[in-house]
């Protein structure tokens, strides 16, 4: 059996720089909720967070043993600076290729454009090294949320793992229907271009949910495919597999984050306060800018705004979050899901905040 040492290495590599790399951008969970079991629609975390992923499917064998076989996959990635997320994939019972059946892929993925930050769709990239195919394969996605729609298209390269040399190319759509903010349905499918005899077209379907309270989401997922890399996802198969993935973000930010950004700050005059009293549920009388939490991220992280402006925050996730300024001169309190909160912002200056209970969640607001 081959050792991968060089999945080893980019694990130890991808888990350093995520202790390391202790940016400010924010903590970003993945959703299962903004994608379909068997795509991943550009999502590449945030930087300084850990990601573990297990996914686990089982076939059950026909009457009269009706034996289950576990499949059991594995994703780790590290989010880095520039909208990059570094991983791993490990999937066991592989049917790529003869006498490998654990499948392991390193790749690299970058988000180009973010709906998030004010881009029309979520463009996205990725590049990797799949050891059962010795091959390198990439894929470009491209997706666009609607309301609780969420559409993503992707388009893949693949080597070709029997014969050699050959490039191959897939296709594969899917999305998911937020029905509330705890519960989406998702579903995808995937086809390999001039499908070859044993492979089928691939597809997944799931019932995702968010976890109250919590940074993790669960699907309940059925899927014909076998291995959760990109030629994996690529190829479906007779099978028909059930399971379930639970997503797990680590934040790193949460330990390893500058103490100085969290030490208390001393307590404005009394007069800074006086001078932005809207922090209330009345309608603001001048303009508003509004802004968000979503997936354990202030969206956008930085607001840019006129003074006299109101800015309104509302939480989009299912757990609680506040809007609180890093040197105490306005505090939402915790702000449940799905309601707002509002400041006026009177004086020019630059307003850092986070929320309380994340203390690596963090934003700006600058007051020109
Ligand atoms: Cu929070």
């Amino acid at each position: 059996m081959k050792t991968p040492r060089a999945v080893r290495a980019a694990c130890a590599l991808g888990a350093a720089c995520a202790a390391l790399c202790t940016s400010a951008a924010g903590g970003r969970a993945q959703s299962l909720l903004d994608r379909p079991p068997n795509l991943s629609g550009g999502w590449v975390g945030s930087s300084g967070q850990l990601y573990f992923n297990f996914m686990h499917r089982f076939i059950a064998s026909g009457a009269p043993e009706r034996k289950v076989t576990n499949v059991p996959t594995f994703t780790l990635a590290a989010g880095l600076p520039f909208r990059t997320l570094v991983g791993m994939e490990y999937s066991t019972n592989s049917n790529l290729a003869p006498r490998y059946p654990n499948e392991w892929e390193v790749f690299v993925r970058h988000a180009a454009l973010q709906q998030d930050r004010g881009a029309p769709v979520d463009l996205a990239g990725q590049v990797g090294y799949n050891f059962a195919a010795e091959g390198a394969d990439g894929e470009v996605s491209l997706a666009r949320r609607q309301g609780p729609l969420r559409l993503i298209a992707a388009g893949r390269v693949l080597s070709d793992p029997f014969s050699a040399g050959d490039r191959r190319f897939a296709l594969a759509g899917g999305g998911t229907l937020r029905v509330s903010r705890y519960f989406a349905l998702a579903g995808d499918v995937a086809t390999l271009m001039e499908r070859e005899e044993g492979e089928e077209v691939a597809w997944s379907a799931g019932v995702h949910l968010a976890i109250p309270g919590t940074p993790h989401t669960l699907s309940i997922q059925a899927s014909n495919t076998a291995a959760y890399t990109l030629q994996g996802l690529s190829r479906g198969d007779k099978t028909r597999r059930y399971g379930f993935e639970f997503t797990i973000p680590l934040t790193l930010n949460r330990w390893f984050g500058s103490s100085a950004e969290r030490a208390p700050a001393p307590t404005p005059p009394a007069a800074a306060q006086a001078a932005a009293p809207a922090d209330s549920a009345a309608a603001p009388t001048g303009p508003v800018a509004r802004a968000g939490m979503r997936n354990l991220a202030f969206v956008p992280g930085t607001i840019t705004i006129q003074a006299g402006t109101t800015v309104e925050w509302t939480n989009n996730d299912p757990l609680s979050h506040s809007v609180t300024s890093d040197n105490g001169s306005f505090d939402s309190r915790l702000i449940g899901s799905g309601n707002k909160w509002r400041h006026t912002f009177t004086t020019p200056g630059t307003y850092t905040y986070h929320c309380t209970p994340h203390p690596f969640m963090k934003g700006t607001v600058v007051v020109r």
